[in-house]
């Protein structure tokens, strides 16, 4: 069922019931395997965020990956990050009705706390990008570890039910189809709107940390290329490429 309604985009499906990371092993089959393959798991054992860190999915969240193959420069990476915000941002309104917010650059928001991530990689080097690999992870029926209860949250206590895993998969693969359209023929003003739009940092007061450290700014806007543009303390405006974004309390 769920490989004929995708047919018509995706050239290939694969479906796990338990793997280290969907990431992962889409980095290691992705030579392989065609443009456009979706690798989708029950449950990860090894799930991975940014910069190391791990990502809980336990079974009842959707856990999945994408491989593309698009040619593409360097500089287009950051985009490609808020082409799939707008595609899930989308697909949860089109399947559910509420409209999340988005916080810059790979957060779902609902109510401050974390629905779901998004971690873009890359296989080849800077001057070739092989490959993209986007991973997509959404709380949906999930339990949320205690550790994490402060921050993170499932779709179901949105709700109050169990949602089917397939058909709100099917909804947002179909907004990351319209929205990766927009990506490659450069039509980016659609994305950036509904990151703009529905952004819950723009306008605020935000820690920003990147690999020259923390600081406190301002969200001021988001460029073209999809970064951040940022009011620094000396009232600089300053474009910030890639960084975690906390929200700061006046
Ligand atoms: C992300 O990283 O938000 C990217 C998450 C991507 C997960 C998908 S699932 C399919 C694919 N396969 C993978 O192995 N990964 C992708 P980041 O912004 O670095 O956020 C990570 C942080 O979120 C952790 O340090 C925790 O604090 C928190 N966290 C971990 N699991 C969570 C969960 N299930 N829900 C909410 N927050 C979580």
């Amino acid at each position: 069922y769920l490989e004929a309604s995708l047919a018509p985009h995706w050239q290939k499906v694969i479906v796990e019931k338990e793997v280290e990371s969907t990431n992962k092993m889409l980095k290691e089959l992705g030579e392989s395997l065609p443009d456009k393959t979706v690798f989708i798991a029950s449950k990860q054992w090894g799930g991975t965020g940014r910069l190391g860190r791990s990502w809980s999915s336990p079974e009842g969240g959707l856990w999945f990956s994408l491989l593309l193959k698009p040619v593409l420069p360097m500089e287009e990476l950051p985009l490609i990050t808020l082409t799939m915000a707008a595609a899930l941002w989308e697909g949860i309104y089109n399947h559910l009705g509420i409209q999340v917010k988005i916080k810059w650059p790979n957060d779902i928001i609902w109510e401050g706390k974390k629905l779901a991530g998004i971690l873009t990689g890359i296989k080849g080097d800077m001057d070739k990008v092989d490959y993209l690999i986007v991973g997509i992870g959404v709380n949906v029926n999930n339990p949320i570890p205690p550790e994490l209860e402060y921050i993170g949250l499932s779709l179901k206590d949105i709700v109050k039910r169990q949602l089917n895993l397939n058909h709100l998969l099917l909804d947002i693969l179909n907004c990351v189809e319209k929205y990766y359209q927009l990506f490659l023929t450069n039509k980016r003003e659609g994305i950036l709107a509904i990151n703009k739009r529905h952004s819950t940092i723009l306008g605020k007061a935000i820690e920003i940390s990147t690999f020259k450290g923390k600081e406190e700014v301002i969200a001021r806007d988001i460029g073209d290329d999809g970064s951040l543009i940022i009011e620094d303390k000396s009232k600089r405006i300053r474009k910030v490429l890639s960084g975690d974004v906390s929200l700061k309390k006046w």
